[in-house]
């Protein structure tokens, strides 16, 4: 059963490592919002909210994610009854039309805390199977290919079992090539071009098949369903689609038109978990692999990653990078790690299964609210 008491909403600054750039833009010091969801016997959870500080990836942003909640969603769970946190999804969604990131980080925070009021693990709950999951890297557009390819190195070194490389145009076939020539032939390697091309571009994309891609993910703009259904019956790389599925219709859509053959899924975008899960199986019916994506989360929304990425068909490795890659200092207790390439799932702790390190946090906190009934 969860039945909140009140939600904290907290912005803290955390400063990457380097900057990420990706064909829509740069980050260099992420606003994370985070939750702690309280019960009414003392019972809290932390939970993330994945929107980032400007609407290129997706229109919310860390501060319409604060006002949704706020405003809207909030008052729908909290001094609400539910037996289980499959429940909450359907009443944070009724007549509101889309603020994914905002429903998803209420939604999740509720399986994470009726995990930890339980005593059981957020993968248990989710019915995840696997005692530890394999991790890919996400590298950001670089100045040269020859920049690409020591961080590449480097990855390959520290035991990644996938390569992500961002491109956009101006910056894809010179850099892959690169990369795939400077790495071993066993090593998987993708791009993601974050909606960077059009149509019209399907020549020079057809050009990517000579570098035998696990998958691109994302050519196309985010609603060009159709087009890249076009895109991918002339490419033998297999399409893989993230900002397109924003929910499960999407990704029926996806299948139906064959507009992609593998999902990436983030559960932010698709407004939490119990979607996510639903995605999950309808891929596993139809043969679609599906991995789980990331949005330069703390420690706190990787561990809503790495239970989700527990589940069976999260057959590929995931863009669930150690804490070491993005901070100097995570937000969490244990900091998260990678042993050759494989991150442990906390299935023998409680909840989302790592401790918030509260008195770092309070020091990197620019604003704080408490929501109540
Ligand atoms: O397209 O997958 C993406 C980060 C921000 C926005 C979009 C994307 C990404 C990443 C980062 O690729 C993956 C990670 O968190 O390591
Ligand atoms: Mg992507």
């Amino acid at each position: 059963m969860i039945n909140l008491k009140s939600i904290e909403l907290r912005e803290i600054r955390l400063k990457l490592k380097e900057p990420f750039r990706i064909s829509s833009g740069v980050v260099e010091e992420r606003r994370i919002l985070l939750l702690k969801l309280t019960d009414q016997s003392g019972v809290a959870e932390w939970a993330e909210c994945v929107a980032g500080e400007s609407p290129n990836y997706s229109y919310e942003t860390i501060d319409t994610a604060a006002l949704a909640i706020r405003s809207w969603l909030s008052s729908r769970v909290i001094g609400k009854r539910f037996e289980h946190p499959s429940e909450v999804h359907a009443v944070l969604d009724r007549n509101i039309a889309g603020h994914n990131m905002a429903k998803a980080a209420v939604e999740m925070g509720c399986w994470g805390l009726f995990a930890r009021a339980q005593g059981k693990s957020l993968s248990e709950v989710l019915g995840g199977t696997r005692t530890e999951v394999a991790t890919g890297i996400s590298i950001g557009i670089q100045q040269n290919p020859q920049a690409l390819v020591e961080r590449a190195l480097r990855a390959r070194a520290d035991g990644y079992r996938k390569i992500k490389v961002k491109i956009q145009p101006g910056a894809d076939l010179d850099y892959v090539r690169a990369v795939r020539d400077a790495l071993p032939e066993d090593t998987e390697m993708m791009a993601d071009a974050n909606s960077a091309y059009s149509l019209s571009d399907a020549p020079h994309l057809q050009q990517l098949d000579g570098f035998h891609l696990l998958m691109i993910e994302q050519p196309l703009h985010r609603d060009d369903l159709v087009r890249h259904a076009k895109l991918q019956q002339r490419l033998k790389t297999p399409i893989c689609l993230d900002e397109s599925i924003t929910d499960l219709a999407r990704c029926e859509d996806m299948i139906e038109l064959e507009a992609g053959r593998i999902v990436n899924i983030k559960p932010g975008r698709v407004a939490g978990f119990t979607v996510s899960k639903r995605i999950h199986d309808v891929c596993q019916g139809a043969g679609i692999p599906v991995w789980c994506g990331g949005m330069l989360e703390s420690g706190v929304g990787r561990a809503y990653n790495v239970s989700l990425a527990s589940l069976p068909n999260f057959s590929l490795p995931g863009d669930l990078s150690p804490s070491a890659r993005y901070w100097d200092r995570d937000i969490v207790i244990p900091e998260w790690t990678m042993n050759e390439g494989m991150v442990t799932v906390p299935r023998d702790k409680p909840g989302i299964g790592v401790a918030v390190d509260v008195d770092y946090v309070e020091k990197l906190t620019v604003r704080t609210e408490t929501l109540t009934s």
